[in-house]
C-alpha cells in the first residue's frame, strides 16, 4: 500500500479522508479524483485528477500514471438523489464500481476499499441492533447497488484472490463538506440552520431514528479497516459498523442544551419511506472483534464540536 487512488474525493466523506490519507502516507502518494474538480479545494496540495469512473480505461491510465496499488472508490448517487434517478444510481453505484474491481485485478493492485451503507438494509431486515448476517431486502435503488456492491466485492475476493474492504456506514454527520443527497442529510442540515436561523424543518419526523456517526470516527474506521491485516478478516466487503443512534427528537434537544431557544418543527417528505425502510441501530461485533473498531463520540460531545465549527464558518461569512 505505497500509493492510493481516491476517487469520488471531492464529496462529503471523501474531501476530508483525502486529507487524512495523504498526512499518513504521504502527500505525493495520495491521487485524488472526482468527476470535477473544485477549483481552490485543499485537496489541490496533492495530485488531483479529473476522472469519470464509468470510463474504465480512465481509471486504467491514472492507476498507470502514478503506480497506484490501492484505490478508495467513494464515488456514489445517495438515496435520495437515487430515487430521483435510479437508472444514473445503477450506473455510478454499480458500472464504476466493476470498473474499479477489473482495474485493480487486472493490475493486481494490493486491495480496494469501497463503502457500503445501512441502505443496504430494508423493511424486513430486524430493525434493533441489526444483525451483521441478515436479510438484505432493500426498497431503494441505492440500497440494491449497495448490496450488489457488497456480494460483487466478496466475488472478487473469493474468485480472485483480490483484497476488497468495506463497510457499511450510517449516516455520516461532518461540517466540512455538505453531504451529496442523501436521506441522513437532516443530521448535517439541522446544525447549519440551527447556527444560521436557530430553527429547522425537518424533512422526516420527530420519531425517526438512524444509526449515524461523526466525521472522525468514519474516517478513523475507514482507515483502520483499510490498514488491518488481511488474514484476520473473516468479513470482507460488509462489515457492520456503529457509532450512536438518536431520533430526530433527540437530536434537537442535544443542540437545545447549547442553544436553548433553538427550535423545530416537521415536514415529512418522500425521504421519511426511504428513512423508515433502514435500521434503528447497529450490531458492528464483528467490526469490533475482526480489526478493533471502536468509536470515540457520542450525540452531545459531536453537536458541541458540530457547533462550534459551523460557527466559525457563519462568523467568517462563509455559509
Ligand atoms: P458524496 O455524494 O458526498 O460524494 C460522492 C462523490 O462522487 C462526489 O464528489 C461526486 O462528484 C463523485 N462522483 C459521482 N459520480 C462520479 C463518477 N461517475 N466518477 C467519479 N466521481 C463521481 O458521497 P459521500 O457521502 O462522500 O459518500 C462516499 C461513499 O460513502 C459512497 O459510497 C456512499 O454510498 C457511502 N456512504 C456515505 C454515507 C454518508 O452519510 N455520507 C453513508 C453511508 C455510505
Ligand atoms: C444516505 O442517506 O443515502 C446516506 C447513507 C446512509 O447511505 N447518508
Amino acid at each position: 500500500m505505497k500509493n492510493i487512488l481516491v476517487i469520488g474525493a471531492c464529496g462529503q466523506i471523501g474531501s476530508e479522508l483525502t486529507l487524512q490519507l495523504r498526512k499518513d502516507f504521504g502527500i505525493q502518494n495520495v491521487v485524488a479524483s472526482d468527476l470535477c474538480i473544485k477549483a481552490g479545494s485543499a485537496l489541490e496540495e496533492g495530485p488531483m485528477e479529473t476522472l469519470d469512473a464509468r470510463d474504465r480505461n480512465a481509471i486504467a491510465e491514472i492507476s498507470k500514471k502514478y503506480n497506484i496499488d490501492t484505490i478508495i472508490n467513494l464515488a456514489a448517487i445517495l438515496s435520495a438523489n437515487g430515487e430521483k434517478n435510479p437508472s444514473l444510481a445503477w450506473d455510478v453505484n454499480i458500472n464504476a464500481l466493476i470498473n474499479t474491481f477489473e482495474v485493480a485485478r487486472e493490475m493486481k493492485m494490493d486491495r480496494v476499499l469501497v463503502p457500503s451503507s445501512i441502505a443496504a438494509f430494508g423493511p424486513t431486515t430486524p430493525r434493533e441492533n441489526t444483525p451483521q448476517e441478515t436479510i438484505l431486502e432493500p426498497t431503494t435503488m441505492y440500497g440494491i447497488t449497495k448490496v450488489a456492491g457488497e456480494l460483487l466485492g466478496d466475488y472478487y475476493v473469493k474468485k480472485y484472490g483480490l483484497d476488497v474492504r468495506g463497510l457499511r456506514y450510517p449516516g455520516i454527520i461532518s461540517h466540512e463538506t455538505l453531504p451529496g443527497g442523501g436521506t441522513t442529510d437532516y443530521a448535517v442540515a439541522i446544525y447549519y440552520d440551527a447556527v444560521k436561523f436557530n430553527k429547522y424543518t425537518c424533512f422526516v419526523s420527530a420519531e425517526t431514528r438512524l444509526p449515524m456517526m461523526y466525521m472522525p470516527d468514519c474516517i478513523k474506521a475507514t482507515i483502520d479497516l483499510l490498514k488491518a491485516d488481511f488474514d484476520t478478516l473473516k468479513h470482507h466487503a460488509n462489515f457492520n459498523v456503529g457509532a450512536m443512534s438518536f431520533s430526530v427528537d433527540e437530536l434537537a434537544e442535544s443542540i437545545k442544551k447549547y442553544q436553548p431557544d433553538f427550535s423545530i418543527d416537521y415536514a415529512p417528505d418522500y425521504r421519511q419511506a426511504i428513512a423508515d425502510s433502514w435500521p434503528d441501530s447497529i450490531d458492528d461485533s464483528a467490526a469490533r472483534a475482526e480489526w478493533d473498531w471502536k468509536p470515540a463520540f457520542d450525540l452531545d460531545a459531536m453537536t458541541q464540536d458540530m457547533l462550534k465549527n459551523i460557527r466559525i464558518k457563519h462568523e467568517k461569512g462563509l455559509i
